[in-house]
């Protein structure tokens, strides 16, 4: 057995794509996003592991012949898939994950069915996933859980009398609790969350509202100062037991992003998009099908402004992207049909034989033709009902490589809290505020463009996702854990600041 000790990272899905072609060949791609980027230097360095779900295949898809196409998706690091039947999609991800937690964090308690059947499948898969780490970790292994889909792991692994140390991030945001109570298994959820040794937050917010949930549902507790050397992180005592609950807003690779915004390729693109409109201004959206994004609100305030200011038909242009998302759930195929009712409308009053002021595309794009667009557009419109943090928001402010672009941003996005000062803010429920902000973007002073873009980028070049691992990892390995690394054995390119 190797003396040092592992990363073992558990999330619901795999950082892989496995798709079933129209032959029923099974197809491995890599996966892409932050976490992806940020964890797989660290997993190869450290020889780590990746746990999860690999999407809708069955079983009996995964033969071993697709092992090596998996490991060589994966590069460097070892993956080892949980599958789940489809009694267990239907029931622990489409139902007490996706149609419980995630609407009951996100404070939409309208959308949550409480049944009981989707809690006893949430606690045989996080049963699942738990088993497949105790097959998987070595005494010394730090095992790091992510998000709302697998809370109760740390406390089964804990049944299993695993003593290693087991950190967890929580990506949404944690409700208040008056929403949080709502839950009928508050009590078991919250006590499965003390299991852990640290557990991570995006917001100052979210820290409060799950340390207010504990004192009223736990009771039992003991709330230590915070940590001298690490004022984000605090210490809850439970009889002899320590928590660490800290603060770590998550972020993406600024370098990637920044210098993919320089490509000669993506600038093309650019340029080819500003073709036909040189002096029309771009506004765009980008978001994950979820009705969490406040999609239709921002159509509403888009339709609001050409109606108030006709001056500047013609003149403006909306891109919204969406990227496919859980349409397997009622309410996100509810909410497609609304935005494109919507767009239709806005479409139909306003559009002229040379200009249409909705464009709306409904699927994934590749990395540089996103990242064109975020060159590419004046405004970047992101305005979320609730978000844990909205990365997009920082990939835009990235890719501002000429500093001249507004973000207009919601109140309610984790990220606000970082860009409060120089974002246009808005409250996604007040149309006539966000009609208003869209006004103030266009007619912003370049100065004040200028000013605003490079603070935003300052904040994300500092504290990109690098930063974020590194923050949590040093705020998990304080704790008296002797045996474990240092943090700056898992820095990936010396970035430790
Ligand atoms: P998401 O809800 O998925 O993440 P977000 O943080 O905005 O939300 O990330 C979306 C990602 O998808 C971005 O990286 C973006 O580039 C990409 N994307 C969106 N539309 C796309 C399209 N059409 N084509 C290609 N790519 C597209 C959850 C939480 C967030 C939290 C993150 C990370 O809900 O609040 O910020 O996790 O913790």
């Amino acid at each position: 057995m190797d003396k040092k000790s592992h990363i073992i990272i558990v999330s619901n899905r795999l950082p892989l794509i496995l798709k079933k072609t129209e032959g029923g060949k099974i197809e491995v791609g890599k996966g892409a996003g932050g976490l992806v980027t940020a964890m797989a230097p660290v997993l190869k360095n450290r020889k780590g592991t990746w746990i999860g779900w690999p999407g809708y295949v069955q079983e009996s898809d995964i033969d071993d012949n697709m092992l090596p196409a998996i490991q060589t998706a994966a590069s460097g690091y070892s993956v080892k898939p949980v599958m789940l039947n489809s009694n267990e999609v239907k029931n622990y991800y489409e139902g007490f994950s996706n149609s419980i937690i995630w609407p009951l964090f996100h404070d939409f308690t309208d959308k949550c069915i409480f049944l009981p059947e989707y809690w006893k499948s949430y606690q045989e898969v996080n049963k699942k996933f738990a088993l497949t780490i105790y097959q998987d970790a070595n005494d010394l292994d730090f095992i790091w859980v992510h998000d709302y889909q697998l809370i109760l792991v740390g406390a089964q692994l804990r049944k299993m009398h695993i003593r290693n140390p087991i950190g967890f991030f929580l990506h949404t945001p944690f409700p208040p609790f008056d929403t949080f109570a709502r839950c009928p298994w508050r009590f078991e959820l919250l006590s499965a969350m003390l299991e852990y040794d640290i557990i991570g937050f995006h917001t100052i917010q979210n820290k409060r509202n799950f340390i207010r949930c504990v004192k009223k549902i736990i009771q039992d507790v003991q709330i230590d100062k915070k940590i001298k050397s690490n004022a984000s992180v605090s210490e809850l005592r439970l009889g002899n037991r320590k928590v660490r609950i800290g603060v770590f807003p998550i972020s993406i690779d600024y370098n990637e992003f920044f210098l993919k915004a320089w490509d000669s390729d993506v600038y093309k693109r650019a340029k080819e998009m500003r073709k036909n409109a040189p002096d029309m201004k771009i506004i765009l959206g980008v978001d994950r099908l979820d009705y969490t994004k406040g999609i239709p609100e921002k159509l509403i305030a888009f339709k609001q402004f050409l109606t108030c200011f006709p001056e500047f038909h013609k003149k403006s242009h909306f891109i919204q992207l969406v990227i496919p998302s859980r349409r397997e759930i009622s309410a996100y195929a509810d909410l497609k049909l609304q935005i494109e009712q919507l767009v239709g409308e806005i479409n139909g009053m306003f559009a002229t034989g040379d200009w249409l002021p909705v464009q709306y595309m409904f699927r994934t794009l590749d990395r540089n033709e996103l990242i064109s667009l975020y060159r590419t557009c004046e405004i970047a419109f992101i305005a979320p009902l609730k978000d844990g943090m909205n990365l997009v928001a920082k990939e835009y402010c990235a890719c501002n490589i000429d500093e001249k672009g507004v973000l207009i941003l919601s109140e309610f996005a984790g990220a606000a809290q970082q860009f409060h000062q120089d974002a246009i803010l808005v409250n996604p429920h007040d149309i006539e505020g966000m009609t208003k902000a869209i006004y103030k973007a266009f007619n912003m002073p370049l100065e004040e463009r200028n000013q605003r873009m490079r603070n935003l980028r300052e904040i994300v070049k500092n504290k990109d996702v690098f930063w974020w691992l590194n923050s949590f990892l040093n705020a998990a390995i304080e704790k008296d854990l002797s045996s474990f690394p240092q943090a700056d054995e898992y820095l990936p390119f010396n970035l430790l600041k």
